[in-house]
């Protein structure tokens, strides 16, 4: 297979005709008709909202002549594109992005300052849609920038929910949720068509019947729907002036529904079903990789998807289209188990709409699905109750049960009659209740099924769905995850950027590999001390903002170390903690002199699941510990804890810049992948991590010497698992570990309450599942190692500069050549 030419150096297409010049001048004027003319204001009465819009849709003009040209290209000139399924999209800003891909960015900033109006206050005007729990939702994002940077067609489907991921404050340390209003000022992104509305059917029955030729038919009676209407967003490409779509769905009651409830005069039911069906896209689940089986939430997933393949069918593909040829136009590629519902959706409309037989339609079906898996988590991977289901969706339920019966054949042939593994292969599971298994409903009927990480992949095939791999060795591949620069480096880090253009041009931005070419530039003394300068900028950045949006006051010229992602135990935040606390115990009791430590500033970022109890403990923990060691004389200048609330995309664009030291600690064989530690590592910080997920892979590009590896491998940990762990051995044999924990036994961190940390204390001591104690000498060892390094500027710079130049691999940019390569056989456009 030979590959296609990729990202195409920029710039590429030629301006469609009728947009604005890429000028100053022009710009000015195009501003300022956009404040008049759709603001309704004068510049000296704007506010800085009403700049803001203007200024989005000074940019959304521009982008949009290239949107339709991108479209009339598709149209006339078709070729395979991807739908990216994903209940997710953590896009974060979208102004500074898409000034970026127009080209406008320099433009804009002085087009505003002969404005008088400062760019950076009105970027920071705009509300990050936060359509996402963590990594997964981040990722989609990041896929969906590749992708158009590559000149390849996609459609991003998802929800358009009304609520994000919730805001998250401190109240006397704890967690409290706030809800996420981003609609509130009004999206400037955003195009609805409620004339493109879809309906969605719910509940019922099926019917039986037969027709003149004796075909069995069967036929769905819903009793309820709801419409989705349409969202679109713009989603440019980098400089090659290729714009593809994001389309989210917003769900509404449905007139005919409510008009007969209307007429029954009950106007208050009526009300309250018009509510119900505007419920379905109201707010985001906030588990993350731990679903709650909430009858809202297949309600959420069946209706976006839902609306996705009748959108795909009926408004993309030409009319008269020839379904059987579906995979010859499109992939369906599943973001995890949230969209699988689509796979009996797809088999629904051909079989009781389009007429296919059972199996014609079944193999169009496994042609256009892939599955990417995103978790090795047993308690991670969905399953839906068969009563509900068929509840919810009787007709996908008996469908479902054809699929089974039709794989189990299948089984039963290949190995005889071996029932027990026909039992274990079964979609639907018997226990603790019937219920629907949808990671292999997924597997049996994806083209291909990836993990998002080297190790993440084996492990898949090896322990999460064995039996499928050696029934299908080669379905299953990997694809290991990767980061969009344009975002993550070339706009968070717009100094460094600066830096890498000068010595060895623009080029990286979208051929990331080439970052290898700074190399050399590791051993030059100038350009090391300009990276410094380049860190020390990003530090005091990061100082100012959490000054304005904390009242936190970071300590000057410390080592800063970062740990930001969602809390859950297996990430081990507790671990990171009991690293913290040994310091300051071992300072306080004077077995450490402070004055042989560098000065260091944790900084932590995580949401916890509302529900989950022992996140939410945690992080109170960090909170407590945070301001009593903040507040003790003894440790001042050594160390001081930050923990700003609300970490979400736009702080981590500040943050990631700024961090010297990456914690990605998880216990070896939990974190399918990780993509916040490709940040980190692209933005010079030093990585300290376990072999886990693609940490295996940062380490081996950039080298072990500059890496601070611990902790068990994945085979060890399985194998104190089978051996039995007994996390209170290490507790009796370690002090400094005895003596941590036991401070925070005493309740140093609580006023001297020893209740409210007991139940993080009891379960570390008597379960620790992720196996913190297990790690913990090892940490600190490498805990030491980053000290004695650190005190080394030249070689930890060195180090720092060699990071970023072997990390190209990790550019989502490569992720999207992998998929195409391995599971999508699509081709760019150019
Ligand atoms: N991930 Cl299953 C999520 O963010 N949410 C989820 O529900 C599941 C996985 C993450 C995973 O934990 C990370 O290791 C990955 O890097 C990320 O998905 C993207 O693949």
């Amino acid at each position: 297979h030979i590959g296609p030419q990729w990202a195409p150096t920029h710039p590429v297409a030629k301006a469609p005709v009728g947009t604005p010049p890429p000028t100053v001048d022009g710009f000015v004027k195009e501003f300022l008709h956009e404040l008049n003319s759709n603001q309704g204001v004068s510049l000296s009465d704007s506010s800085v909202n009403d700049q803001y819009m203007a200024l989005a849709s000074t940019v959304r003009n521009y982008l949009m002549a290239r949107w339709l040209e991108t479209e009339r290209g598709n149209r006339e000139n078709p070729s395979k594109g991807v739908a990216y399924l994903s209940a997710e999209y953590l896009l974060g800003r979208q102004l500074g992005n898409n000034l970026l891909s127009s080209g406008l960015i320099d433009i804009a900033e002085e087009a505003l300052k002969q404005c008088g109006i400062d760019f950076a206050v009105l970027r920071s005007q705009e509300v990050e849609p936060g359509l996402g729990n963590g990594g997964l939702g981040r990722l989609a994002a990041c896929f969906i920038d590749s992708l158009a940077t590559m000149s390849v067609p996609c459609i991003g489907y998802g929800i358009r929910y009304e609520y994000g991921i919730f805001r998250q404050t401190f109240v006397d340390g704890r967690q409290v949720e706030q809800p996420d209003s981003w609609l509130a000022l009004g999206c400037p992104w955003e195009f609805a068509h409620p004339e493109h509305g879809v309906q969605v059917n719910f509940g019922g029955r099926t019917e039986k019947s037969t027709d003149e030729q004796g075909k069995e038919k069967t036929t769905w009676i819903p009793d309820w729907n709801v419409i989705g209407v349409p969202y679109n967003y713009m989603v440019p490409g980098y400089l090659n002036g290729r714009v593809n779509t994001l389309r989210l769905w917003s769900a509404q009651a449905t007139k005919a529904f409510d008009l007969q409830i209307f007429n029954s005069g009950d106007y208050a039911t009526a009300v309250r079903a018009q509510t119900f069906a505007e419920n379905i896209s109201k707010v985001l689940y906030p588990e993350d990789s731990t679903p709650q089986g909430k009858e809202l939430r297949l309600q959420q997933q069946y209706f976006f998807v839902a609306c996705s393949l009748h959108d795909y069918i009926h408004h993309v593909l030409p009319e008269g289209f020839d379904l059987h040829q579906l995979d010859e136009r499109i992939i369906f590629q599943l973001n995890d188990t949230h969209p699988v519902i689509a796979v009996p959706e797809l088999m629904r409309i051909l079989v009781d709409e389009e007429g296919f037989g059972f199996e014609e339609a079944w193999e169009v079906t496994q042609r256009c699905f892939a599955y990417t898996c995103h978790t090795l988590l047993p308690e991670a991977l969905e399953v839906w109750p068969v009563e509900m289901l068929g509840r919810l969706l009787p007709r996908h339920l008996e469908l479902i049960y054809a699929i089974n019966d039709h794989f189990l054949e299948q089984v039963r042939e290949r190995y005889g009659n071996d029932e027990m593994r026909v039992r274990r292969m079964s979609i639907i599971a018997e226990h603790p209740e019937r219920s629907v298994r949808m990671a292999y409903l997924a597997t049996i009927a994806g083209s291909k099924v990836n993990g998002v990480a080297a190790l993440h992949s084996q492990l898949l095939r090896d322990k999460v769905l064995p039996d499928f791999s050696e029934f299908w060795p080669e379905k299953f591949t990997n694809v290991t995850n990767g980061v969009t620069p344009r975002r993550f480096v070339r706009l968070a880090n717009r100094s460094l950027s600066t830096l890498i253009s000068d010595s060895i041009g623009k080029g990286w931005v979208n051929n990331l590999e080439r970052l290898r070419e700074l190399e050399p530039y590791a051993e030059d003394p100038d350009f090391r001390k300009a990276f410094r300068e380049v860190k020390a900028g990003n530090k005091q950045r990061l100082s100012k903002l959490l000054a304005d949006r904390d009242e936190i006051v970071l300590p000057e010229g410390h080592m800063l170390d970062v740990m930001v992602k969602r809390l859950h135990e297996y990430k081990r935040q507790s671990l990171k903690l009991l690293h913290l606390v040994t310091l300051y115990n071992e300072i306080i009791e004077g077995r450490l002199d402070p004055d042989t430590l560098q000065g260091r500033t944790m900084v932590f970022g995580a949401k916890a699941a509302p529900g989950y109890k022992m996140a939410k403990d945690t992080i109170h923990l960090i909170n407590k510990v945070a301001e009593v060691v903040n507040a003790d004389e003894r440790v001042k200048g050594k160390l001081f804890i930050a923990f700003p609330a609300n970490y979400n995309v736009t702080l981590a664009e500040k943050l990631i810049p700024a961090a010297d030291l990456s914690e990605q600690i998880s216990l070896a064989g939990m974190e399918a992948s990780g993509t916040g530690n490709m940040k980190f590592a692209l933005n010079g910080a030093l990585t300290i991590g376990t072999d886990d997920g693609a940490n295996v892979e940062i380490r081996e590009h950039v080298g072990d010497e500059h890496f601070f590896l611990f902790g068990m491998t994945e085979p060890e940990v399985a194998d104190l698992g089978a051996k039995g762990y007994d996390p209170g051995s290490y507790y009796e044999s370690d002090p400094r570990l005895k003596g941590a924990i036991d401070l925070i036994a005493s309740g140093a961190f609580s006023g001297g309450d020893r209740r409210t940390f007991e139940p993080i204390v009891s379960n570390l001591l008597t379960q620790d599942r992720f196996m913190a104690l297990a790690d913990y000498a090892s940490y600190m060892d490498a805990q030491e190692r980053v000290e004695a390094y650190y005190a080394d500027e030249d070689a930890w710079t060195r180090s720092a500069i060699l990071n970023v130049a072997r990390s190209g691999y990790f550019s989502s940019d490569r992720s999207m050549k992998d998929y195409i390569r391995e599971i999508w056989h699509t081709t760019p456009v150019l």
